[in-house]
């Protein structure tokens, strides 16, 4: 296991490093101690490079982050990528130069991260994947995976969707629109593959995926592109949505095309945030798969154990459960996010 403490550093100088791209947003977020501490003194440092701020779950898993960290005492450096690989390379990079404890980051999508993880390596800070996990043939380039099992979620989505459609009384054929995450990035790969593998196994009569492409895990997103399926497969009649803000997004079209959203198009969703059960206490999403953004204190519990060189879990899961329209009213109250 690597530790800093345990080991010279080897001075990083990667020139590109020292600035993040012009379009990155970056904060240094401390508990009120000189950030320059970082390794030298008891005080831990801890550089985050976040996906973005594209969904309502991405805020509130920002939110969790910093939160833990303050509550944790470290001193944290958090970078925003809007969404661009390029940009979490770049904060990455910066980290090293800086010479922070640990690194944490949830990769935008799952290729791509090799060179600049082996740089992370030769700087001996350890790095650990939150929320979304990346492919690489080089297993020493991070130390733990902390996040969903988004195959799982897939497959959760498609037996909610059974339920939902007994409920709605469905007869006949089951027309599936699927709004994908980002393209490349492991909730968009896996949520699809798990979906597809119950549908697959268990409906390959009676269910058809027609139509499906990304909305990019943005309202924005989910609404242009469910006009766009309205348009090219009026018959449609079910939505599975890879998260609630496309599915969001997708109910404005919906209403704009003359149609009922949770009636005349049963909707199924991903991640459980509080604007998604709203929309499921009005009925307008049947049923939601929650998919935990709270990761914040788990996070900081296993930085604090790679900081002191202790021996990890490789992959933690996160805790989540599922939703169905009846139990949203009495559930808005306590969600956390
Ligand atoms: C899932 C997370 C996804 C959410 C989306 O863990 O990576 O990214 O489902 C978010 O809302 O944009």
């Amino acid at each position: 296991m690597l530790s800093r403490r345990n080991f010279l550093t080897a001075a990083v100088g990667v020139a590109a490093a020292g600035g993040l791209a012009a379009c990155a947003k970056e904060d240094d977020s401390s508990s009120g101690s000189d950030s320059s501490s970082g390794g030298g003194g008891k005080k831990i440092t801890l550089g985050f490079a976040q996906v973005g701020s594209e969904s309502g779950w991405r805020t509130a898993n920002t939110k969790s982050v910093k939160e833990a960290a303050k509550d944790a005492g470290y001193t944290l450096k958090f970078s925003d990528a809007q969404q661009k690989q390029e940009n979490q390379i770049s904060a990455i990079r910066s980290y090293i130069a800086q010479k922070v404890n640990v690194i944490a980051f949830s990769p935008v999508v799952v290729t791509g991260w090799d060179a600049v993880l082996k740089e992370a390596k030769t700087a001996k800070i350890p790095v650990i994947l939150t929320d979304r996990s990346i492919e690489t043939s080089d297993d020493s380039l991070y130390v733990s995976f902390i996040g969903s099992d988004f195959i799982d979620e897939g497959r959760r989505a498609a037996k909610m969707l059974e339920k939902v459609l007994e409920k709605a009384g469905h007869k006949g054929a089951v027309k599936i629109a699927q709004l994908e995450g980002t393209t490349g990035a492991a909730p968009a790969i896996e949520r699809a593959k798990g979906f597809k593998e119950i549908m697959d196994a268990e409906h390959k009569d009676d269910w058809k995926v027609v139509v499906s492409q990304t909305g990019d895990f943005t309202r924005a997103g989910g609404k242009q592109v469910m006009a766009a399926f309205l348009q090219s497969n009026p018959d449609i009649n079910v939505l599975y949505a890879h998260n609630d803000d496309m599915a969001l997004g997708a109910i404005q079209s919906i209403e704009a095309a003359g149609k009922k959203p949770g009636k005349d198009i049963l909707i199924v969703s991903v991640d459980g945030v509080k604007d998604g059960f709203v929309a499921m206490s009005e009925g307008k999403i049947n049923g939601i798969v929650e998919c935990n953004p709270l990761l914040g204190p788990q996070l900081m519990e296993l930085v604090k154990k790679v900081n002191d060189g202790e021996t990890v879990e490789r992959r933690i899961k996160t805790k989540e459960g599922d939703f169905l329209q009846e139990q949203a009213k009495e559930a808005l109250p306590t969600r956390k996010y």
